[in-house]
Order: C-alpha cells, then sequence, then structure tokens
C-alpha cells in the first residue's frame, strides 16, 4: 500500500497542470499513487499525460471540484489521502515532511502559501527574502495567543480539535479560504464516517468536508514547514480561478454552504464557533462594504434579507464578543435596519479615508480630482503628454508634440514632466501626482501617454487617449506573458481595463499590430504609420543634428561610438519600479582591447535606479544614463549592443550593426519572459555569451555585418517597413481629426 493518494480534480488550464505533475515528479518523497480524476467538462489533455506515466488517469462523467474529489476518495488506496489542485504545486519536502509526521494520527497538516507564481519563481522569491517568514512567525505568535484565551474561557474544550481548528480554518481568512488542501487525511478514518464533499456546492464544498472532520478528530500533527503552494491566476479575464469567477450565484452558495455545515455538524463545540465567528466576520468585513458601496442593488435588497436569518443562527457569544462599531451594525442588520448599516458603514469609513489622508497628504490631490476636477468642463484645445512616467522629455510623444507645436499652435500642450528636461515651444509643465496633474487629466480633452496613465485615472466621455506605447516587443507582454513577477499581480485584470480607454494605439509594423491585438487584447483603432520616436532617424539633417550632439557630450571626433543599451529584469529590483542592474559587460577588457578606435556610450533602461559607477573610464565611456531621447543617440552611435530591448528595432532603422550580449539568455526566455521571436534565427546580429566575445565581435565588426547582411535585410523589410520620417505628422492628424 502506498503511503498517500493525490487526488488532482482537473477540468481547464493545461499548463497549470504540468507546473503542478511537475512538481510531484520532483517531490523527494515518493511513496505516493497520484490520481488525475478529470471532470467531464474539460481541456483536452492528451498533449501532455504521456508525460507523466505515474499519474492514474480518471475520466469521470461528473462535474465540478467536489464531485470530482469524491470520486477520487472512492478510488484512493494510499493510507493516506492527499488534495491538491490541479493549478497549485509542493514544494520538493512538502510530502516527505508529512508522510515522516504521519504515524497513524487522523490528520496531519502543513501550511499554506499563497502566490502568483510558478515555483521557479516562488522559490526566487523566497531565496531573495521576498517572502517574509517573519510574517508567518507573527501569525504564529498570535494564533498560540488566541488558542490559549478560548481556553481559559473554555476549560473544557478537546486541546486536539481546538488547535486543528485554528490552524485549518484559518480563522484570519473569510469564510471563502476555508480550505482541505495542505492536509494529510488517514483514509480509514474518512472512511467510518464516510466523509464526502457537498456536491451541489461549486465553490463552497470544502467546508462541508473539513468542518465535520474536525469535529470528529481524535488525533493529530502540524508540520509548519510542510507547504502547499496555492497559486491565484493573474489572468482572471482568460483563465479565472474558482474563486476569481464571477457567478451570480455565489452568494447565496454561500449562505446554503453554511447552513448545511452547521446542520453537518452536531455538538456545539469549538469547530461551531468558528464557523459562526466566519459568517459574523464576512458581514461586517465585507458584506457591510458591499451594501454601501456596490451598484448592485441586491445587495441591499434580497442578500440583505437572507443574511438576517443566517446571523440569527449564530452563537450569542460570536456576537458579544464584537467590537463596538461592529455590534452596532450587526445589532441594525437583525433590526432590520438597511439605513442602520449604510450609516455606520459610512461613518467607519470615512474615518479610514481622512486617517488616510492625513497619512499620507500627498494623496490629496486625488480627492481634488474626483470631487473637483472631474466636475469642470472638457477643454477642447488642450493636450496633457507623458512619457516614461513624466521622467522625461523623448519618445513618440515627444515628437507627436514638437509636430503639433509646430503645426498646430492654437493647441494648448501640457507636459507632465519631473525633471528640469528643456521643453521648446513654450509647453506648460505640471509635476506628476500633483494638483495641476490632477487636474489637466480631468479637463484635457487629448491625452497622449507612452505608458499607461495612474490607475485612479476616470477616462471622460468626451476624452480622446492616445497610446503610443514604447516598443516593438520582442519580450512577451501582459495577456501573452505567462508570470508576472515584477508588475502588480493584479497586472492583468487593471490592463484589461485600462486600455478600454485607448482611442488610438501606435503600431510600429505589421508585427507590432498583430502582436498588440493579441497580448493587448485590443480591438481598438491602430494607427500604423511607423513609430514617431524614429522619425527623426530619416530627417534630411540627421548629420547635424548627430554633430551637435557629439561635440555637446565631448566626444572626440576621430573616435566611433559603441552604444550599450540593455534592458531591466523582472527578477532584480529593491523596490515597486526600482531596478537593480549589475554590468555584466567588461568595461575594462573593453577599454584595454577597443580604446584607441572607439569610445562606449552606456545606457541604462528607466527603470533602472543603480548608477553604473564608471569612474576610471573618462574619456572612453559616457554614462547618457540620464538623457532625455534614446532616439538622439541612435544617430551618434556606430554600433549598438542591446540583449532584449526593444532597442534595436528601432535602431535597425539606421542598418548600422547590432550585437546582442545575452548572457542570461536562457534564464530570460524560459524563467521571465519568453520571445515573440527566435532569437537565435531572426533578430539582426549575432548572441554572444562573454564580454570576450563582444570585444572579438567588435574587432571584426565589418565581417559580421557581412554574414549578417541577409538576416538584416528581412529584418529591416519585417520591422522597418513603416517608418519613413513622417509618423509623427500623421498620427497627429488622426488624434486631432484632421485627416
Ligand atoms: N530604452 C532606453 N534605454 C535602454 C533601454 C530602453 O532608452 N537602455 C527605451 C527605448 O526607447 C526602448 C524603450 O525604452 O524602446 C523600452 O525599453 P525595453 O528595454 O524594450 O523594455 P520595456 O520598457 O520593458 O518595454 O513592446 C516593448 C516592451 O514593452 C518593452
Amino acid at each position: 500500500m502506498k503511503k498517500i493518494s493525490i487526488i488532482i480534480p482537473f477540468s481547464h488550464y493545461i499548463h497549470y497542470l504540468e507546473e503542478c505533475l511537475d512538481s510531484l515528479k520532483a517531490s523527494a518523497f515518493q511513496d505516493f499513487e497520484t490520481l488525475l480524476v478529470v471532470d467531464k467538462d474539460h481541456d483536452d489533455i492528451d498533449p501532455i499525460i504521456k508525460k507523466y506515466p505515474f499519474v492514474r488517469l480518471i475520466q469521470t462523467d461528473v462535474h465540478g471540484v467536489a464531485a470530482c474529489r469524491n470520486v477520487g476518495l472512492d478510488h484512493a488506496q494510499g493510507e493516506y489521502v492527499y488534495f491538491l489542485d490541479a493549478d497549485d504545486y509542493v514544494l520538493e519536502d512538502t510530502l516527505s515532511l508529512l508522510a515522516q509526521a504521519a504515524q497513524g494520527q487522523d490528520i496531519v497538516y502543513g501550511s499554506v502559501a499563497h502566490t502568483w507564481n510558478n515555483k521557479a519563481n516562488y522559490l526566487e522569491k523566497l531565496e531573495n527574502k521576498e517572502i517574509d517568514p517573519e510574517d508567518e512567525a507573527e501569525k504564529e505568535q498570535k494564533r498560540l495567543e488566541k488558542i490559549d484565551s478560548y481556553k481559559a474561557k473554555n476549560p473544557n474544550v478537546d486541546p486536539v480539535q481546538l488547535r486543528a481548528v485554528y490552524y485549518l480554518l484559518r480563522i484570519k481568512h473569510g469564510i471563502r479560504n476555508v480550505t482541505v488542501l495542505g492536509v494529510l487525511y488517514k483514509t480509514v478514518f474518512l472512511r467510518m464516517y464516510s466523509f464526502k464533499f457537498h456536491e451541489e456546492f461549486r465553490y463552497y464544498s470544502d467546508m462541508t468536508f473539513l468542518c465535520p472532520i474536525l469535529e470528529h478528530i481524535q488525533s493529530e500533527a502540524y508540520v509548519e514547514q510542510a507547504t502547499y503552494v496555492k497559486r491565484k491566476h493573474n489572468d482572471p479575464i482568460n483563465y479565472p480561478a474558482l474563486s476569481q469567477e464571477e457567478s451570480d450565484d455565489r452568494f447565496y452558495e454561500r449562505i446554503r454552504a453554511i447552513e448545511f455545515t452547521r446542520n453537518a455538524i452536531t455538538s456545539d463545540g469549538i469547530v461551531r464557533y468558528y464557523l459562526d465567528f466566519k459568517v459574523v466576520h464576512f458581514f461586517t468585513r465585507r458584506m457591510a462594504k458591499s451594501i454601501r458601496r456596490s451598484q448592485d442593488d441586491r445587495w441591499r435588497n434580497e442578500y440583505f434579507q437572507a443574511m438576517i436569518p443566517c446571523i440569527e443562527n449564530c452563537r450569542p457569544e460570536v456576537l458579544d464578543e464584537l467590537n463596538h462599531s461592529n455590534r452596532k451594525l450587526v445589532q441594525a442588520l437583525l433590526n432590520n435596519d438597511l439605513n442602520g448599516v449604510q450609516k455606520e458603514v459610512r461613518w467607519v469609513l470615512g474615518k479610514k479615508k481622512l486617517k488616510h489622508v492625513f497619512k499620507n497628504k500627498n494623496t490629496a490631490y486625488k480627492l481634488a480630482y474626483f470631487h473637483r476636477y472631474l466636475k469642470k468642463p472638457i477643454q477642447e484645445n488642450v493636450i496633457l503628454f507623458e512619457t516614461f512616467m513624466a521622467k522625461n522629455y523623448s519618445d513618440s510623444p515627444k515628437y507627436i508634440y514638437e509636430y503639433i507645436a509646430q503645426h498646430y499652435p492654437e493647441y494648448e500642450c501640457v507636459w507632465a514632466i519631473n525633471d528640469g528636461a528643456k521643453i521648446p515651444y513654450g509647453a506648460k509643465r505640471v509635476k506628476r501626482f500633483s494638483f495641476e496633474y490632477a487636474y489637466y487629466l480631468a479637463v484635457s480633452k487629448y491625452l497622449v501617454f507612452n505608458v499607461r496613465p495612474p490607475l485612479w485615472y476616470r477616462k471622460r466621455e468626451g476624452q480622446v487617449f492616445l497610446e503610443t506605447w514604447h516598443g516593438t516587443p520582442l519580450k512577451r507582454l501582459v495577456f501573452d506573458q505567462q508570470e508576472v513577477t515584477s508588475a502588480s499581480p493584479k497586472y492583468k485584470q487593471q490592463f484589461y481595463k485600462q486600455r478600454q480607454d485607448w482611442d488610438f494605439l501606435v503600431s510600429a509594423n505589421p508585427f507590432s499590430t498583430k502582436t498588440f491585438r493579441s497580448c493587448f487584447m485590443y480591438e481598438g483603432k491602430m494607427l500604423e504609420y511607423g513609430y514617431p520616436r524614429n522619425d527623426i532617424l530619416y530627417w534630411p539633417n540627421k548629420e547635424q543634428i548627430a554633430q551637435k550632439l557629439r561635440q555637446k557630450l565631448g566626444i572626440p571626433a576621430d573616435k566611433k561610438t559603441i552604444l550599450y543599451a540593455p534592458t531591466w529584469r523582472d527578477d532584480q529590483h529593491y523596490g515597486s519600479g526600482q531596478y537593480k542592474f549589475e554590468l555584466a559587460l567588461d568595461l575594462h577588457l573593453m577599454q584595454e582591447r577597443l580604446s584607441d578606435e572607439y569610445v562606449v556610450l552606456l545606457r541604462t533602461h528607466h527603470y533602472i535606479s543603480d548608477k553604473i559607477d564608471v569612474t576610471g573610464m573618462d574619456g572612453f565611456v559616457y554614462n547618457l544614463s540620464d538623457y532625455d531621447d534614446i532616439s538622439e543617440i541612435y544617430l551618434i552611435s556606430d554600433i549598438c549592443i542591446t540583449d532584449y530591448s526593444s532597442v534595436f528595432f528601432d535602431y535597425a532603422n539606421l542598418k548600422r550593426p547590432i550585437l546582442f550580449y545575452t548572457y542570461d539568455l536562457d534564464k530570460y526566455k524560459n524563467q521571465l519572459r519568453g520571445f515573440y521571436i527566435d532569437m537565435n534565427t531572426e533578430v539582426p546580429g549575432p548572441l554572444l555569451y562573454t564580454s570576450e566575445e563582444v570585444v572579438d565581435a567588435i574587432e571584426r565588426i565589418d565581417k559580421i555585418s557581412a554574414e549578417y547582411k541577409e538576416r538584416y535585410e528581412t529584418f529591416y523589410s519585417r520591422f522597418c517597413c513603416y517608418d519613413d520620417g513622417h509618423a509623427s505628422e500623421h498620427v497627429a492628424k488622426a488624434l486631432l481629426g484632421k485627416e
């Protein structure tokens, strides 16, 4: 007999399942059987299942997680049963830790960690201490205190039950988080009492299984380090987890599942106490807010009515323990006093908001935005521009602006800009996240951005939003990105909403058009004229511009230039929007071998907060990371070295040599992002993996150019085909309706 039967219910999202089964394959403990119970409504698993010969496939004609788990229970032959969801995974030692502790107890449980990431990224975050173990220790301390305080009040409580309830009902989380995951259940114990999931429930069946079990256990063990990793889905639009599904039925199901579970529990002990606690918690913490704020009237009508008997049915001591404000809320509900509930919530939320404003005085401009500026009329001739979160004056918005300023002076142009960049033609300047900024976000008729506006921006009827974006995509973006490691885990959801505001999106080539449609799920108008920021690369006076810039920067007339412009890495950051960059290019070696002929122009991505140390390299390395506009830098660069940055799509317009310093290609491709095109066969230059290779390549740059000539031409006609120096004109006219 195997020690453990692992039951995996499966319906959708095969990529998650693969990672889940991989985690079992990698488990240090292998004395288990894997029952993959396939829902009748399921995705095709044939393409992957052969890769996992250890899996016992059980095809069913049942539907839903509860029913699939029950089928699994019927088939389980192991000494213990362990539920694993097809979108989650275990760590290498999870099962062995549990199995070692399992010496005949009814249940043995570990901890459940929540993440948005796959296993590789989760482990990396753990190693980098981005997942804080101290937080866990604090939680544990609180749990122990609660256990002691309950014991003091109820000296007769069964200590085995008490401990398990505290850990497994996860008091701090709502009803939604009652989970059967992370636990070994002794199979004979389950069979003795015929414990089953109630199949009527889609979202809340876990409590129908777990609560009666907790009431009957006689022995248990807890192994904190045995982690079950529960994965949240970062794409609730295309791949929603059960907890992210929108459903009209969810509220009533919750109430019905609570009632069902209350009836299934026989005694009036600790399990019942905590179930009631959770009901009240749900009402005071979540439902009350929806009653006040939701657009959906059901919260104030039928849901409100349905909650009354549910709370009436709670044990009185649970209500007695509430704080003043929550007691008032519950009392108002029990008196069927909707106004009373709303008044109390308004008061509590108002207090919170005020506290927040006092604490973060610099967010007062948002209040002004919502309460004053959005009520002002839209100004028909005002255009607001912003590039890279107001960090510089550059990219396509700069060139669109300059075209408009020269040809349509009747428009009032406003630039969101944080530093001292010079802006010609007299545009008004506002600092990002200031009262003036909020004002212009609200009243400008036109908005031109190359990244997204702040999340709190609300597009008004009559506003026209032009999204220029900031590069032809090589790295996978948004909905094409499986993992989101750097941005907010809610990135995809937020993006989905924000991209609905775009009236126009700029595309530099047919490839971008196709890719943007898919990665942004964008169906709106595409402006396919090339990149306004690349116009300068075609201007007839580009040589003069280059000469002037070389002089300004003090680059010796007899030296050629090598631009090194790498991108940022999703996994290397200090805090939000602040990325680390460790220079992997050996500048000393370059100086040693190339300085007779070349100088290096170093340019980090705007996300990078590290200042690269170039001391002792004066006259050889020019750090242009703070220079506003990279397009101007292209004009003075004889060779461009990059990695996975979109820089090379633009630079290729100049038809000058490009080298790719891809020292971390595998990680970038397989773990961090993934690419849209094959770097090995489609980019217009060689992939180089060491500084020596880079230097060698520069020394024989003419040969390399000849070698890559054909590939460069194909690349040029595929990606630079729209750029002709007139993109700004076309885009500006489209924006202002002047075509
Ligand atoms: N850039 C720069 N200096 C660098 C890297 C980038 O000035 N060292 C500028 C270039 O204009 C580049 C743009 O920032 O085209 C975007 O940078 P990427 O490195 O491509 O990275 P990211 O900001 O993630 O954008 O579709 C494009 C993607 O969205 C990538």
